[in-house]
This record gives structure tokens, C-alpha cells and sequence, in this order.
């Protein structure tokens, strides 16, 4: 008997894997590809150009306030009222707003220019707000709204330099402030808000918590791009006046993050909560289990962390989340409104597992850890009783740190666990989930075990005919689409780009646009469709910086499908709200993908990926 992997077979949809540089990786038994090794460009190499990628302070995008003069119109000119003369503090006052009002306003965004495209926008352009620096955010009397207004106060601190108290929207106030108000207005939905903005101020009002913070990610969006500089910036901070009304088209918008081809610690994932909080968006799957590492710790079966979780692609160290770690991540996840997914992939991509504890394998051999990337050779013991504990105790523990409903269950690519041996044991898995309370998720592949309750499938094809999919809606199933010809965020943008794989094709910005969750799939209702999910498979990711490049500009593509009612749907209009934010992400030191199809402002070409700006932090 082998301890050493066998070659996968390869799946008739998904060519081999490609590295890094684009060339074949090795296939068969315990090779060892490493991402990136067979290419010049390794990751964090300051002297490697990469095509397109645009990184902070690279000085590919114009940053207002660089020194960038800009006239400022006659009627914003300071107006010193004459009578408000005397006292040093009336003195200081009126320097202070002409100060202001001579401060450099770059465009004003437009009320419409917000990703993912609100519902409703009315604009008015006569009741532009200006936010100045005796400004106070009021906020109903509510906990979970108090902590709105703290982050949102938090965001526009460090640029506008303004304190921005936060206090209890029943106290009396001066007005000229932003508002944020649970109305109880249930029409809205869990987690629509409106906003308007008057020259008095701005006013979000939402039936829930979730909703003001979604309205808040507009308001950012609706400030100069300078608002997400980390340091103060003399600007004037302008808010386009007029209402917006707003509601997501589905209930589950979501990006997956492979943490175990390559581990990413906690520091990195909540950054990633924050560029899904950006784009409103719901769900973050966290893809916690496969061959090449297990990333979570679980008390009842400790080795599959300390064990399978010590190494990853191409040899490094890999880690794992304590329970401490990943509650922390729920935790910071959940105040942005995001709900965390945890998935155990099973029976396959569980070599990591077997590394820890022979007994589930088929042979009773706990094999030596594998840091390639070939896929489908693993698999835990569908004919042993000893498997089911181990999924019962894994599964119980994961429950319980997990507050969400969802479970992800993998069933993805177990090509080893053929035909009944599969289906029984993915119904028997099902079962474990429905006794842990929790809803089960699992990859199509799952599609053909009987129904439960809830069931929720995950499609990755490439293709929109799936009559097994079909089938397994008809019987109940909902789906999460995650088609991989335009959701994976894993596939190259172009043939030069330096990162990921193309067995589904190039996955360019118009790509991850340019197709509809309703209509996708052949033979599946539109109601069957909970949503979307864009996954980030990390065989050739190893940094956070990389990450970045691979979710920008696409993640808001995706997030536009999953949040903006479908008439919305326009790739010129969505092509030139985008270019607005390549400064944000500059400005904010999100790494980010200059393709050429969207006129970024500043100059295009390839700018070094420097080291500094990437990090996978494991200490946190
Ligand atoms: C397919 S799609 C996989 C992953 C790989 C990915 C690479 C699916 C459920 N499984 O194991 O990481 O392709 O693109």
C-alpha cells in the first residue's frame, strides 16, 4: 500500500493545473508543484513587473491633495460675514469656515456613481451637504446601530482629521450632522436603507442594523476618494445632494477564501471582511479543509490542525485558526453584516487529514503531507464507522463556534468515492448537519443524494447545462451560482497575468460581469437561485497583495450581481463607476488589477508589485 498520492484522474471539464508561469505543472504520484517556483515572478519580488498591477503610493493613480491645484469656483468662495467680528473665538470661527471653503474639492462624486448600483437614485444637485469639522453622528438609541455609527466614525476620522462624536439620536443636537435611523420601516427588508442628503445634513434610515451599514458603505462612496486616505487631507468633503433607496437583489452574496492551499491569518481575513463589507457584500465561505492543509482547530481530533495544518503549497510553514481565531473573525464578520461559511471538505481533499490520523484513510496509513496541487486523489473511508465520528465530532465542534446556518460540506472532485458509496455517504453527512441544527451547502457535485431540508447547491460549471443540478433543484435544492468561466477569482484576468490558473478560460473584469444568476443555469427557476459566490482558490495566491490583485476589480463585479436589481445591469455605466475606485483602493492601499477595459484614471502598464505591501500574517 501507497503512502504516497496517486495521480488524479482528470475531471472531463477541468484541464490539469497550470502554475504559476502558465506551464503544465508535473502531474502524478507526490509531486510537489510549487506556484510561482517554475516562474520568474515570485511573489513580493520588488525588482518583478507585474502587468497591470497597481499598488499605494505606486503613483499609478492621481491622489487629490498631492499638490494638484484646483480653482475653486466663485461661489465657494469663503463669504466672512462682517458682523461675526469681535471675539478671538468668533475670529477663529470665521477663519476657520473660510479656510475650509477654500479647500481644494476634487470632483464631487455623483449621487449614481456607487457599487454596486443602488435601486433608486434621486439626485439634486442644489442639496449638496458639506461634512465639517463640527460635525456630530447621531444614531438611534440601539447597540448594534450605536457600533454602526462607531465604525463609520472610524472611517472618516483619519482623513477629514474631524472628531465626529457619536451620540444617541434622541439627545438634542446641533444639526449639519449624518444621522442614522432605525425607522422601522420593514418594507425596506433586512437590509435596504435610504439615504438622502440635504444641505443640512445626511440621514440614513434602515429597519435593521445590517441596513445602516450597508447605507454606510454608500455615504463612503459618495465622499471624495481622499476619504480613505489613513492621514488627515486638507479637502472639503462634499456630498452630492438628492435620495437613494435601496435593496439587494439576493439574499446571498458571498466571496469564498481558500485558507488552507495557502494559509492567510486572521490579521489578512479580516481585511478581507472588509473589502466584502465594501461592496455589501453577505457571506464569506472560508474553504477551511484540503489535501494540503487543515486550518481549524478541533479539540476531539487536535492532530488535524497541529498535524495536518503544518505546512501548505510548495512547503511553507502553513498554520491554523484556534477556536479563539476563527470566533474572532465570526465575531468581526457579523458586525459587518457578514455571516461566516465554514466548509469541511469531505470525502475528498482530505489528505491533510490523513497526514493527521491514518485510521480515516482506506489503507489505515497516515500518509506524508502533500504541498502540490493536484486535486482528486484523497478521500476518507466511506466504509468505516470510524469516518462518521470523526465527521459528527468535527462537524458538532464547527457548529457550535459557528452562529450562522449554513455548513459547507465540500463533495467536490471525491473521484475515488464512486456512485453509491458517494451518495450514501453525502446523505449521511447531510444527516450529521440536519442533527447539528444547521442547513447544508455542498459543491453540485452533491446533487444527486436524496434531498434535506434547505439543501443548498453550489455550481461551479462551466456550462449552463447541468441536468443533474436541474433535478436536484426540482426536488428541492436551492443554488448558489458560481459559475467558474466568470465567478472564479482564481482564473488570470489575460494570458500575461503572472497569477492563477485558466482551465475555465480568462476571467477579465467584463467577464465577471456580464451574466445573468437568473437566467444562467438551463432548466432552474430564477426563484431557485439564492444568490452568488465568487471564489478565490489560493494554489497561487500567497499574499494578501495577491489576493487583492485577484479580487479587484472583480469582487465589486460580482457584488454588483448579487446586490443590484437586474435593470440596473449596464457594462458601460458599470465600467466608469468602477474607475472611481481604482483611486479609493490606492488611496486605501488595496492592491488592485489596472485591466484595460476600465478607464482608470492615472497611467496604465505594468508597476512593480512591491514587497512590502503584501504579508501573510500568521501571528494574529
Ligand atoms: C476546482 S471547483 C476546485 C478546487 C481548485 C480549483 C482551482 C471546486 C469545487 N474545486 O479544488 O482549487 O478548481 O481553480
Amino acid at each position: 500500500m501507497s503512502a504516497t498520492p496517486t495521480a488524479a484522474p482528470e475531471p472531463a471539464d477541468r484541464p490539469r493545473d497550470l502554475l504559476a508561469d502558465g506551464s503544465a505543472a508535473p502531474s502524478g504520484p507526490g509531486t510537489t508543484a510549487q506556484p510561482g517556483a517554475g516562474s520568474a515572478a515570485q511573489p513580493g519580488d520588488a525588482t518583478t513587473a507585474r502587468p497591470g498591477v497597481a499598488v499605494p503610493g505606486d503613483g499609478s493613480a492621481a491622489v487629490p491633495g498631492d499638490g494638484a491645484a484646483v480653482a475653486v469656483p466663485a461661489a465657494r468662495q469663503p463669504q466672512v460675514d462682517p458682523a461675526a467680528s469681535g471675539t478671538a473665538g468668533e475670529l477663529a470661527g470665521v477663519a476657520q469656515r473660510a479656510a475650509e471653503a477654500l479647500l481644494t474639492p476634487t470632483a464631487p462624486a455623483r449621487l449614481g456613481d456607487v457599487v454596486p448600483a443602488p435601486e433608486r437614485v434621486t439626485p439634486d444637485p442644489a442639496a449638496d451637504f458639506t461634512l465639517t469639522p463640527d460635525a456630530v453622528i447621531r444614531v438611534s438609541a440601539d447597540p448594534a446601530a450605536l457600533a454602526v455609527g462607531e465604525r463609520l466614525a472610524a472611517l472618516l476620522r483619519p482623513a477629514t482629521g474631524h472628531p465626529l462624536p457619536v451620540t444617541d439620536a434622541t439627545a438634542p443636537q446641533p444639526a449639519g450632522g449624518i444621522a442614522l435611523v432605525l425607522d422601522g420601516d420593514a418594507g425596506l427588508g433586512p437590509e435596504g436603507y435610504r439615504l438622502s442628503v440635504t444641505p443640512h445634513g445626511v440621514r440614513i434610515t434602515a429597519d435593521t442594523a445590517t441596513g445602516l451599514h450597508h447605507g454606510v458603505q454608500t455615504l463612503r462612496q459618495l465622499l471624495p476618494a481622499t476619504v480613505e486616505s489613513p492621514t488627515p487631507v486638507r479637502q472639503r468633503w462634499v456630498l452630492p445632494g438628492g435620495e437613494i433607496l435601496d435593496r439587494p437583489r439576493y439574499a446571498y452574496r458571498s466571496a469564498m477564501l481558500d485558507v488552507s492551499r495557502h494559509f492567510f491569518g486572521v490579521a489578512d481575513v479580516l481585511r478581507v471582511v472588509d473589502h466584502l463589507a465594501r461592496y455589501k457584500l453577505n457571506h464569506l465561505h472560508l474553504h477551511l479543509t484540503d489535501d494540503q492543509g487543515w486550518r481549524i482547530a478541533v479539540d476531539s481530533w487536535p492532530r488535524l490542525a497541529t498535524v495536518g495544518g503544518a505546512t501548505q503549497v510548495g512547503g511553507g510553514p502553513g498554520g491554523h485558526y484556534t477556536k479563539g481565531d476563527y470566533r474572532r473573525i465570526v465575531a468581526y464578520a457579523a458586525e459587518r453584516g457578514i455571516t461566516v461559511v465554514p466548509e469541511i471538505d469531505l470525502p475528498g481533499h482530505t489528505h491533510a487529514a490523513l497526514t493527521a490520523y491514518g485510521e480515516l484513510s482506506p489503507d489505515r496509513i497516515a500518509p506524508p503531507p502533500y504541498t502540490g496541487t493536484e486535486v482528486g486523489f484523497s478521500y476518507v473511508d466511506p466504509a468505516s464507522g470510524r469516518t462518521y465520528e470523526f465527521v459528527a465530532d468535527v462537524l458538532g465542534e464547527i457548529a457550535a463556534l459557528t452562529p450562522g446556518r449554513f455548513l459547507h460540506i465540500g463533495g467536490d472532485e471525491a473521484f475515488k468515492v464512486k456512485g453509491a458509496a458517494y451518495t450514501g455517504f453525502v446523505e449521511r453527512v447531510q444527516r450529521i448537519v440536519a442533527g447539528v441544527g444547521r442547513t447544508v451547502v455542498g459543491w453540485h457535485q452533491i446533487a444527486p443524494a436524496a434531498h434535506v431540508d434547505g439543501r443548498v447547491l453550489q455550481w461551479w460549471g462551466t456550462d449552463g447545462d447541468d441536468a443533474v443540478t436541474a433535478e436536484a433543484v426540482r426536488r428541492g435544492a436551492r443554488l448558489i451560482l458560481s459559475p467558474a468561466n466568470h465567478a472564479y477569482l482564481d482564473m488570470k484576468y489575460a494570458p500575461d497575468t503572472p497569477i492563477g490558473h485558466d482551465w475555465a478560460g480568462l476571467v477579465d473584469v467584463r467577464r465577471a460581469y456580464d451574466w445573468d444568476p437568473a437566467t444562467h443555469l438551463n432548466g432552474v427557476p430564477a426563484e431557485a437561485v439564492l444568490g452568488v459566490e465568487a471564489p478565490l482558490w489560493t494554489e497561487s495566491v500567497t499574499t494578501l497583495t495577491e489576493a487583492e490583485f485577484m479580487l479587484f476589480p472583480r469582487l465589486p463585479a460580482i457584488a454588483e450581481l448579487g446586490w443590484s436589481a437586474r435593470a440596473t445591469h449596464d457594462w458601460a455605466g458599470f465600467r466608469q463607476r468602477l474607475a472611481g475606485h481604482g483611486e479609493r483602493w490606492s488611496t486605501a492601499g488595496i492592491a488592485y488589477h489596472r485591466c484595460p477595459t476600465v478607464p482608470w484614471p492615472g497611467p496604465c502598464g505594468r508597476v512593480p508589485l512591491p514587497r512590502s505591501a503584501g504579508s501573510t500574517d500568521r501571528s494574529a
